[in-house]
């Protein structure tokens, strides 16, 4: 039996990226999936303020990025969609593991050297404080209490996001190690082909929803025009014709993936792609990738717009998906508890 768990951070509407390499392979793995197979996903609340959040803003971008979740196609009946901060599990979790979690090994991970830098150069990439906070540095360690305490074995998710679920792995087998086998799982990383879209204006960062520049980023409620103007600015470069070279061409090649990875089967493979728009100008790439991307994401947006208008079914789904949350991750949590002597 398969148990799926993934999240995303309720910090703005989804975008391209997080629907390539994420999303729409939840999507997939809900069609999939077996009868007793469990899908989990929740929108984590709990890592969007390890940096400031407005919680008018925050309020709103919990049910917007619920409304996403309908409108890709996930069915409420079928998986437990919830927000992180109604299962405290999640954060009794992380205390647990705690303990486990090496602060010389947070201090490597990639991500919280690239955003202390950022944050204490005041690049910050969100309207947050310019100092690092420990809930930033402690944040891999909730992650990895998410995946854990509802049992995961298999988290699909982008390559960002790899280096942490490995040490989500370490966390599982060094508790093991401590209080006996099997208690915990370590689980299986899923990763998309689509596994790192790039930014439109910066193609060498990922495509980011905390990203400074709107024109970085199609959200996936844009309309055709802003698709098309989004893609129409996008940074390329001055040589001639297509070719797919990240290192050397990282623009182009962003906006060939973009179209083979939005394509339905079109193309097989970037060379596909190229072999077709070989001699083609950079205006008709970004048209055709334009073309592409507004029709693997249009029918989302109109899904989009039903979804966000009715409030009350959003609060349903959202409570509904708690108490199921809860009693899945009560069963893992209180198997630690008494691992710990927690039970007297
Ligand atoms: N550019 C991307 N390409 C492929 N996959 C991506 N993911 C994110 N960006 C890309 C995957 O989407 C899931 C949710 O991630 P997130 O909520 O952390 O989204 P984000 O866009 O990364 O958000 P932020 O606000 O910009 O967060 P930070 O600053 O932390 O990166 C994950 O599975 C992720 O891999």
């Amino acid at each position: 039996r398969k148990v799926i768990f993934s999240g995303i951070q309720p910090t703005g509407v989804p975008h391209l990226g997080n629907y390539l390499g994420a999303l729409r392979e939840w999507f997939r793995l809900q069609q999939n999936a077996g009868a007793d197979d469990a899908l989990i996903f929740s929108l984590v609340d709990q890592h969007a303020i390890t940096v400031h959040q407005d919680p008018k803003q925050l309020r709103q971008w919990k049910k917007e990025s619920l409304a996403i979740l309908l409108a890709i196609g996930l069915d409420p009946k079928r998986c437990i969609l919830f927000h992180q901060s109604d299962v405290p599990a999640h954060v009794e979790m992380m205390w647990i593991l705690s303990r486990q979690a090496s602060t010389g090994y947070l201090g490597r991970m990639t991500q919280w050297k690239d955003k202390t830098t950022n944050l204490i150069r005041g690049n910050s990439t969100s309207a947050d404080t310019p100092k690092p906070g420990l809930s930033l540095f402690a944040y891999p360690v909730l992650q990895a209490a998410d995946v854990l305490v509802h049992g995961a074995t298999h988290v699909p998710v982008g390559e960002d996001q790899v280096q942490h679920l490995e040490f989500s792995r370490e966390l599982a087998t060094s508790f093991n190690h401590s209080y006996g086998k099997g208690i915990l799982t370590p689980p299986t990383t899923l990763i998309s082909p689509a596994k790192r879209v790039m930014s439109l204006v910066n193609p060498n960062a990922k495509m980011s929803k905390s990203a400074v520049n709107p024109k970085s980023r199609i959200l996936l409620t844009d309309s055709t025009e802003a698709i098309g103007m989004k893609l129409k600015s996008a940074l390329t470069d001055s040589v001639e014709g297509v070719t797919y070279d990240p290192a050397v061409r990282p623009g182009v090649s962003n906006l060939v993936d973009a179209i083979l990875y939005t394509s339905d089967g079109e193309y097989g493979s970037q060379e596909d792609v190229v072999r077709d728009l070989q001699g083609a100008s950079m205006r008709a790439l970004k048209e055709k990738a334009a073309e592409s991307v507004e029709r693997a994401i249009g029918p989302v947006r109109e899904q989009y717009f039903e979804f966000i208008a009715d409030e009350r079914m959003l609060r349903e789904i959202a409570t509904d998906g708690a108490e199921r949350a809860k009693q899945n991750a009560g069963v893992v949590l209180k198997r630690a508890q008494r691992a710990i002597g927690f039970d007297w």
